[in-house]
């Protein structure tokens, strides 16, 4: 086995490689990040590595698992240190990022996270634990009590099992050390993130104590922000192409494309780095900026994800090279830009000729099939919501209603040539459950519909919306994807 990545191997590595310039000894933990996944690694992180570099030492990350140990694994045997690498076309860019100072494993040690949340250094908790991960019904945006760990969090928070359990125990332990509370920034692509993480924290907190709910409601803060930044997930040949470059193997490497954004509202609960000097844009109105993130760029993308996953086509970028892909994300952006009112320094036309070309960065080798994870959490603000707004000034949408089409048909769990695939989604029993039995694309439509944890119930009755659907519906599985995409 090769040498891994460590604190003594960077005095080693090649000199194109950045390394962190700063004492790493001398970095307090400011930040704790829930759910520290490869979005995290390339995104957040990045930022407080740079202030790092900058030279304020307070915001040093605990990262925290809430799931396996794998991230663990990567990263405390290298501690903490990962590459982020970041490509575009043949340009490949090595930084080290010195940020993250251990990874905890949350069902492993819940007490080791809540201590960290607890500890006076911790100004700013971020989350990016996906969409699924607030445990918030996406129609509602009401706490799953159906859920057993919430059920058993809202018994006790002894040894919490959820995000909001997690919170609401070291928010205890602040108030009864008399410490302000830490602001809580949900990074995941949710629309009003902030007010969905503070809902679900509120909920979990009046349930265990009223004073602690109503020191929360004063003195804490949630704010919205907006995050952008194309991360694939690292393949084995990523790594091993790696450690060619460095002489060591590197296995928390992240790789990424040169864009990145992160918008926050201004409202914190204590201190911050500067984040204007870091180059995030601290703002009064975040939701003008999700809504654009949400509808143009993700509604696209989960619609190439399940145009392509259908017609076997495995990266976004080969998508977006073929001319009906790219009609068809142009007919889409079309039908979604005309509900956006965009931010002041927004320009859509700018903006939509910009995120074509990410999309076409083949460095990056960002497959379809793991866009199309978790659809059931992601079509409500990428597809959905465009579509209700259209449908209230008397518009159709063609274009996003084949996407939600297209997502029908890749429930069914095999693709245009026959080839099974698994479907990943929390919701993935139920979607099987109601297509059980279906004989036909009109009676798959309606069943689906019916999941009103996806489908808000207005829409799903609409019926020029229903035929609509159908008539794709019948296009994707008679004559395919890319037939589909041909008739747009
Ligand atoms: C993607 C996003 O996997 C997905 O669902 O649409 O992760 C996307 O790459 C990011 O939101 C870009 O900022």
């Amino acid at each position: 086995m090769s040498e891994r990545l460590s604190q003594a191997a960077t005095a080693d590595l090649p000199a194109a490689v950045e390394t962190p310039g700063y004492d790493r000894n001398a970095v307090t933990q400011g930040v704790v990040h829930l759910g520290i996944g490869a979005f995290h690694r390339a995104h957040q992180a990045a930022v407080f590595d740079a202030a790092l570099r900058a030279g304020d030492l307070r915001w040093g990350i605990t990262g925290v698992s809430l799931r396996s140990g794998s991230v663990r694994d990567q990263l405390n045997p290298q501690d903490g240190l990962y590459s982020l690498v970041v490509r575009e076309g043949d340009q490949q860019d090595i930084r080290i990022i010195g940020a993250v100072d251990t990874v905890v494993v949350a069902p492993e040690d819940p007490q080791a996270v809540v201590a960290a949340l607890a500890s006076p250094d911790t100004h700013i908790v971020t989350l990016t634990v996906t969409e699924k991960g607030y445990k918030l019904d996406p129609a509602t945006g009401r706490l799953r009590d159906d859920d057993a760990d919430i059920a058993a969090d809202l018994q006790s928070l002894a040894a919490p099992h959820t995000v909001p359990g997690l919170l609401v125990a070291g928010l205890a332990q602040r108030k009864a050390a008399g410490l302000p509370p830490f602001t809580a920034i949900s990074c995941d692509n949710l629309p009003h993130n902030g007010q969905r993480l503070r809902k679900a924290v509120m909920t979990m907190a009046r349930a265990h104590d009223k004073a602690l709910a109503d020191w929360i409601e004063a003195e804490g803060a949630f704010p919205q922000t907006m995050v952008d930044r194309i991360v694939p997930a690292t393949t084995d040949e990523d790594i091993a192409a790696l450690a060619e470059t460095l002489g060591v193997e590197d296995r928390g490497m992240v790789k990424t494309e040169p864009f990145t954004q992160w918008v926050i509202e201004n409202r914190f609960a204590g201190p911050r780095p500067d984040f204007d000097a870091l180059g995030v844009q601290l703002t009064d109105a975040v939701p003008p900026w999700e809504d654009a993130k949400l509808r143009l760029l993700n509604g696209s993308h989960s619609g190439l994800a399940y145009l392509g996953g259908l017609a076997g086509i495995d990266f976004v970028h080969e998508m977006v090279a073929r001319e009906d892909a790219r009609r068809f994300v142009e007919t889409l952006w079309n039908e979604a830009e005309v509900t956006l009112s965009p931010p002041p320094g927004l320009d859509i036309a700018a903006y939509r000729a910009e995120l074509m070309a990410r999309f076409a960065n083949s460095a990056l080798q960002h497959r379809t099939r793991q866009i199309a994870i978790d659809g059931s959490q992601k079509l409500p603000q990428r597809l959905l919501a465009t579509i209700a707004a259209r449908r209230e000034e008397g518009l159709a949408s063609p274009a996003l209603t084949l996407a939600v089409a297209a997502w029908m048909r890749w429930q069914g769990g095999t693709d245009d040539a026959g080839k099974p695939h698994t479907v990943d989604d929390p919701l993935a029993d139920r979607t099987a459950a109601a297509l059980n039995g279906c004989d036909t694309a009109e009676a798959r439509v309606k069943a689906l519909l019916a999941i009103n944890a996806i489908f808000p119930t207005e829409l799903a009755a609409d019926q020029p919306f229903r035929s609509a659907l159908t008539e794709w519906l019948n296009i994707l599985e008679t004559d395919g994807a890319l037939v589909a995409m041909a008739t747009l």
